[in-house]
């Protein structure tokens, strides 16, 4: 690719500019701002396997991927022939049609623990169902989140949530009513005494446990061994429902999810865009005798015009479809690429003197500026995202686009090249010296 020494800004510029004066901040979602890593947001004009490219021509190589789903690349060519044959037969009729159970086979077939699923059409929605649904199952009112973990923006999940949340440095939110998080307990994540205790206090009246099997919201961090496990036991014994949040690890970290990776049985699944090959889409899931309390077979409402729409399924099945056949050349190339990343970046880091740890699961991952280990939101939140902003800074100055911010997780695909991963690393060995001055 060619070498990008001097980002040029003037367009990008001048439509933030634009943006600014009709649109909160010119974002419709906060972290695309930069406001916690400084610099001129790029405003993306097309994409093409693993690179990006802006209103001024800058190339990028991507390590967002529309943060997660795009595991493909972006336009893929099956995907978008499945969104084109599909928008000529109409866009959207707020009825059934035939492609939302060709999409449910597929989630079902890689997810053997669901029986049954509902599609919504963002994960913010997903998880806010599932929780319903949970409470409507169990017939209790407490719910169990982790700090750094977001699900989403409904209001009784921005409780010491990740992402945005994380990155502005805010407590929640305002315009949420303590009324709506007073049954919302936010826990440490990897600590099973939390949760013990929470349970021990809080006897028979948590509906559920909604975490992150592998957190992608403060910054990519896994689960210590042993805590997805004792987490089922726990929710097991109480009679509590275990909700994964496998909106940026389902298809990601397995075919079949961190639920296939670790190999635990959670009861309810939730999954975001991945699905819809990147269009619109969450959707919840798990086994009939929870899903049948679903209305119209049950008492939990829930309902949606875009749900299942019908080019977002096309989509799905075209991506899913892919990742089906070609899963065994797909995830242990993504597991080496990465893998040659992540070090690669992080021996850069030694080299200059910088300090710096990482963690990564597959082609999920995340160098923190820290000597570390990162294994919850305290630890995270020690890391000196002043030197994270320099480092990003200059990456995307140098034609590498990494999510800004140091508490969101990266993606590499499988349209990245073993090419791009070695530009990355020269590039940020460079980086790393603007780091230290
Ligand atoms: N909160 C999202 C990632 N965890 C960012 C969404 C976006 O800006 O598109």
């Amino acid at each position: 690719m060619p070498s990008i020494t001097s980002r040029k800004t003037e367009q990008s510029r001048r439509l933030q500019q634009r943006a600014e004066s009709m649109i909160p901040g010119g974002v419709n979602s906060p972290v695309r701002a930069f406001r916690s890593v400084g610099g001129d947001p790029p405003f993306i004009v097309r994409g093409k396997g693993s690179h990006i490219w802006d209103a001024d021509q800058n190339e990028f190589i991507d390590y967002i991927g529309s943060w997660g789903p795009l595991i493909l690349g972006h336009a893929d060519p099956a995907v978008l022939d499945a969104i084109v044959g599909a928008a000529c037969n109409g866009t959207s009729f707020g009825a059934s049609t035939p492609s939302e159970a060709d999409l449910a086979e597929l989630v079902l077939c890689a997810f053997p623990h669901l029986e049954k699923v509902r599609f919504v059409s963002s994960g913010t929605e997903a998880t806010m169902s599932a929780i319903r649904l949970a409470r409507a199952y169990t017939k209790r009112k407490y719910i169990v989140k982790f700090e750094g973990c977001y699900h989403g923006h409904a209001d009784a999940l921005l409780v010491k949530a990740g992402s945005g949340v994380a990155t502005l440095g805010i407590p929640g939110s305002a315009g949420v009513p303590e009324e709506f998080t007073m049954f919302t307990l936010a826990l440490p994540f990897n600590n099973l005494s939390a949760v013990e205790h929470a349970f021990h206090k809080f006897k028979h009246q948590i509906a559920c446990v909604i975490v992150e099997p592998v957190v992608g919201n403060m910054g990519c961090v896994p689960a210590a061994d042993d805590y997805l496990v004792g987490l089922r036991l726990i929710t097991e014994r109480e009679r509590s429902v275990l909700i994964f949040d496998e909106v940026m690890t389902g298809f990601r970290v397995a075919f079949g999810g961190a639920q296939e990776l670790y190999n635990i049985k959670p009861d309810l699944t939730t999954m975001g865009k991945i699905i819809g090959g990147g269009l619109p889409v969450g959707a919840y899931g798990g086994p009939k005798e929870i899903m049948d309390l679903v209305a119209p077979l049950g008492p939990m409402y829930q309902a949606g015009t875009l749900s299942g729409n019908p080019l977002a399924m096309a989509a799905g099945c075209a991506m899913l479809t892919q990742l089906r056949d070609r899963k065994n050349d797909i995830y242990p190339r993504l597991e080496k690429l990465s893998g040659e990343l992540v070090a690669g970046v992080a021996s850069a880091a030694k080299d200059a003197g910088v300090a710096l740890c990482h963690n990564r699961v597959g082609s999920m991952f995340t160098w923190f500026f820290q000597n570390g280990p990162v294994t919850d939101w305290d630890s995270a939140s020690k890391s000196n995202t002043e030197a994270f902003g320099k480092l990003f800074r200059s990456m995307l100055d140098q034609g590498i686009y990494l999510p800004p911010s140091q508490y969101e997780a990266a993606f590499l695909g499988a349209a990245h090249t073993e090419e791009d991963v070695q530009r990355t690393i020269t590039v940020a060995k460079e980086a790393f010296a603007a780091v230290r001055q």
